[in-house]
């Protein structure tokens, strides 16, 4: 049963039933990982941009959380490395009614000013709005993508919550 795997807890109904939705696109009950196990296309309902597959979460979760839920969809919280990704990812939320910021993979919660992503991918890119990032309070460890007018990238309180955008290799 797929919440006999549900790694991120006290989650609310409605969000149960989103989780529960996604999972049952994915290519299951196959495990995620291995390479027989991946095909050339994407899940139903996730963005194709490169080699990477796109989904648009909205259900409200920390950081960590999203990250969480991402790993259970058989990826991470996606990081970015150009301009083009970016405003893809960004067409990506518009087209899911995203009106907020969302999560993607980075944090400097290890080392403050050493960004991070969680997929292991090297941070060579960056598109912070002006004035960010500002570690507001001392506390902001976590970034957030669509954040204000200019849309672009901001560090955030990694225990607020959000939705995400959640990545999956080809
Ligand atoms: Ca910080
Ligand atoms: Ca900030």
């Amino acid at each position: 049963m797929f919440f006999s795997l549900l790694i991120v807890e006290n989650l609310k109904d409605k969000d149960k039933e989103i989780l529960k939705d996604l999972l049952h696109n994915l290519p299951m009950g196959k495990k995620q990982s291995g390479p027989q196990s991946r095909s050339s296309s994407c899940p139903h309902g996730w963005a194709n941009y490169g080699k990477v597959c796109y989904q648009y979460v909205s259900i409200l979760a920390s950081w960590t959380d999203a990250e969480l839920i991402c790993l259970q969809l058989g990826g991470n919280l996606a990081s970015v490395h150009s301009l083009s990704e970016y405003n893809f990812l960004w067409s990506v939320l518009k087209s899911g009614g995203a009106k907020s910021p969302v999560w993607i993979g980075a944090h400097d919660a290890v080392k403050e000013g050493v960004w991070l992503w969680s997929d292991g991918s090297r941070f060579t890119y960056q598109k912070w709005n002006r004035g960010e990032p500002n570690n507001s309070g001392g506390q902001e460890n976590c970034m957030q993508m669509n954040f204000g007018a200019e849309g672009g990238q901001n560090d955030e309180k990694c225990w607020f919550q959000y939705p995400c955008m959640c990545a999956r290799k080809l």
